[in-house]
């Protein structure tokens, strides 16, 4: 990736807004505050503002509150008018929420820094890596070319980043950039057993109750190629979880011999149904959200339909065996 446009950008202004995708994960904050202290080390001023909160085993990252989210921490009114727009790991409208109006109806130059296949056209100058595992790696080496180093707690919130967004690098995504990324973090300070320990085990009773409910009810379909799961509200009220709770279940699914896609239907609040679809080479579920609305990464993506359950179901099954006959993939072992 060629940085020198993004140092001319940063060189010619002086005020930044940097915001993300809805419900931030790891990559969208670590990002975040990475591009943050790129900022504030070459003298800007910048603001970091989302449309949603981070979830509560990600505050962590944010312990000086300057991840605000908007119509919370921050008014519509006071949101600066800012120079430049720093849109990371998102380049899709959908998934900036509320951000979105904010953005169109700015002034402001944009930019977009990003490792997802599906992308809209927000009017920005992009800095697109889809070979990068995480957008945090993508901030790491414009860090690096723009001379820029990071303290040992934006270290570890970019390790964050790249940990999460690799499944602590086990994807296909992970690569000796990847490893070489997350050791040159590590030498920066950040500590990766503090990082996995309260990301991931932080657990309420709750949420593993939860996971006791909605895993005893796994399913498959075409001879064990796809694996599902579902959440409904009543799992959700009984066991006293919270949507986020489900997160990380669906890959569950894929640990199943034999499977080569998988997904989970979530009943939210509002009668949506929001899924989160996995699959392994050579299926593409960004594609196959795209159907629905949704995007991601040809391994990872989401999309949420209307309700009722059922019927929402039936629709993702549809388009899954569709996915599943028309990309082949392996043949069951014989
Ligand atoms: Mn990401």
């Amino acid at each position: 990736m060629d940085w020198t446009v993004l140092k001319q950008i940063i060189d010619e202004h002086q005020t930044f807004l940097v915001t993300s995708h809805v419900r931030p994960d790891a990559d969208a904050l670590g990002s975040e505050l990475g591009m943050r202290a790129i900022l504030l080390a070459l003298g800007k001023e910048v603001t970091i503002v989302n449309a949603s909160a981070p979830p509560a085993n990600l505050h962590f990252l944010n312990p000086d509150g300057h991840v605000l989210k908007l119509n919370e921490n921050i008014t519509r009114a006071s949101v600066p008018k800012v120079d430049v727009i720093i849109v990371v790991d998102t380049s899709a409208w959908q998934q900036l929420g509320t951000m979105a109006d904010v953005i169109q109806n700015a002034t402001s130059k944009r930019v977009v820094i990003d490792h997802h296949v599906s992308s809209d056209d927000l009017g920005a100058i992009e800095f697109k890596d889809v070979s990068a595992a995480a957008t945090g790696e993508l901030i790491f080496e414009a860090a690096e070319s723009l001379g820029v180093s990071f303290d040992a707690q934006t270290a570890n919130a970019l390790y964050a980043a790249i940990a999460t967004d690799t499944g602590w690098f086990r994807f296909p995504s992970t690569g000796a950039r990847t490893m070489r990324i997350a050791a040159s973090l590590i030498e920066l300070g950040a500590v990766p057993h503090n990082v996995y320990n309260l990301v991931h085990e932080q657990c309420s009773m709750a949420r593993v109750r939860l996971s006791g409910r909605v895993l005893g009810r796994i399913q498959s379909e075409a001879e064990g190629r796809l694996v599902w799961i579902y959440a409904d509200s009543a799992d959700l009220s009984e066991t006293g979880s919270v949507p986020s709770d489900t997160e990380s279940l669906v890959n569950q699914c894929l640990t199943v011999s034999g499977s080569e896609a998988a997904f989970i239907a979530v009943e939210l609040q509002t009668g949506q149904i929001k899924f989160s679809l996995r699959s392994r080479p050579p299926h593409d579920v960004a594609k196959l959200a795209e159907q629905f609305n949704g995007g991601g990464h040809k391994l990872a993506s989401g999309a949420t339909l209307q309700g009722p359950l059922k019927p929402a179901l039936e629709k993702m099954l549809v388009a899954f065996r569709q996915m599943l006959q028309s990309s082949g993939g392996s043949p069951p072992q014989s």
